[in-house]
């Protein structure tokens, strides 16, 4: 999936192979949007269309505004498209019980994407501008574990 270890191997700036950037088409845009989820900890779920699917993280606090604010993401399960215009209330002894707002959406352009760093720039209505996601191995999931900051 990731074209980390392709990037790793190779000296892009003397070899003539394709670097890693992902293309943008110019008319497809990618859509994210955050949702507000008040399960037994309320937390936003920051989600990223990405290949057909809302690549999506839980975040513990309230996405960050303004530059060096940082937040801990914990990578989640796949959701499909469709969940991004998904909001209302999840029955009592389901998945994630409690109500579901959308705090925020609009698109999105991916600026690069590698198995430990995806930086991106969102235009939303409270969020907008650059985004950076990086890996890392804080917190009681570190396999999952990734820090949100604007940049
Ligand atoms: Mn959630």
């Amino acid at each position: 999936m990731s074209l980390y270890q392709y990037t790793k191997k190779r000296n892009l700036k003397s070899s003539k192979e394709p670097s890693a950037k992902i293309p943008q088409s110019k008319n497809k845009k990618l859509i994210f949007v955050i949702h507000e989820h008040h399960a037994s900890h309320l937390h936003w779920d920051l989600r990223l269309e990405m290949l057909g699917v809302l690549k999506s993280w839980a975040v513990p606090k309230t996405p960050p505004k303004t530059k060096g604010e940082k937040r801990l993401a914990i990578q989640v399960e796949d959701h499909p498209l469709a969940y991004a215009t998904f909001k209302g209330t999840i029955p009592e002894g389901n998945y994630g019980a409690g109500e579901v707002k959308i705090w925020d959406n609009g698109k999105y352009k991916l600026i690069s994407k590698d198995s430990k760093k995806i930086e991106f720039e969102l235009h939303g209505k409270k969020l907008k501008g650059k985004y950076v996601l990086v890996k890392t191995h804080y917190g009681n999931k570190p396999n999952k574990s990734w820090l949100w900051m604007k940049i």
